[in-house]
């Protein structure tokens, strides 16, 4: 699979709920976990592989390997609360690092790839990246979380840099 990079415009679209987890949508899964691992990511979003689905996969933190990874579909968040502040990536803006808010506290639900609900209270970095991931489904990417000075000197570089 090909992770699209930042400018392309497929990365501001909104995605559309996932109707069916079929066959399919396993498969697809088990790719994008497979494409996170080759590049030593952490989460990435259908979005970034050309799919408008609101779905994504991420690494499960509260495996000490970090080998297992978790699919959410159609996720939502549910609570939230506190700010901190989280120095991120992504796998669509390669090479650039910033300090972005996020909250603290989440409660995500989502369905599994049995279609079965499942509800997260995830904590530090599964927090921080399950927001993130969450937001790419939206069109939202990380920079969009800084506040407006920072991010205007961090888009005018990335814009620069990733021609
Ligand atoms: C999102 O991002 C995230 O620039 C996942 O050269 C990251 O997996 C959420 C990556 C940090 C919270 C904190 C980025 C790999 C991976 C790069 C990623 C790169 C190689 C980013
Ligand atoms: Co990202």
């Amino acid at each position: 699979m090909e992770i699209k990079i930042y400018p392309d415009p497929i990365l501001l679209e909104n995605c559309n709920d996932v109707v069916n987890i079929d066959e399919d949508l396993v498969s697809t899964a088990k790719e994008m976990i497979d494409t996170m691992k080759s590049v030593e990511g952490i989460g990435l979003a259908a979005p970034q592989v050309g799919i408008l689905q609101r779905f994504f996969v991420c690494i499960d933190f509260s495996d000490e390997n970090r080998e297992e990874s978790l699919v959410l579909i159609n996720p939502q968040i549910t609570k939230k609360e506190g700010r901190i502040e989280s120095k991120e990536g992504c796998l669509s803006i390669p090479g650039f690092y910033e300090y972005v808010y996020r909250y603290e506290n989440i409660e995500i639900k989502a369905l599994d790839l049995d279609g079965k609900e499942v509800v997260y209270n995830p904590q530090g970095l599964q927090s921080v990246v399950f927001q993130h991931e969450y937001d790419h489904l939206d069109g939202i990417l990380f920079p969009d979380r800084m506040s407006q000075i920072k991010k205007d000197i961090f888009m005018k570089k990335i814009k620069r840099e990733l021609k």
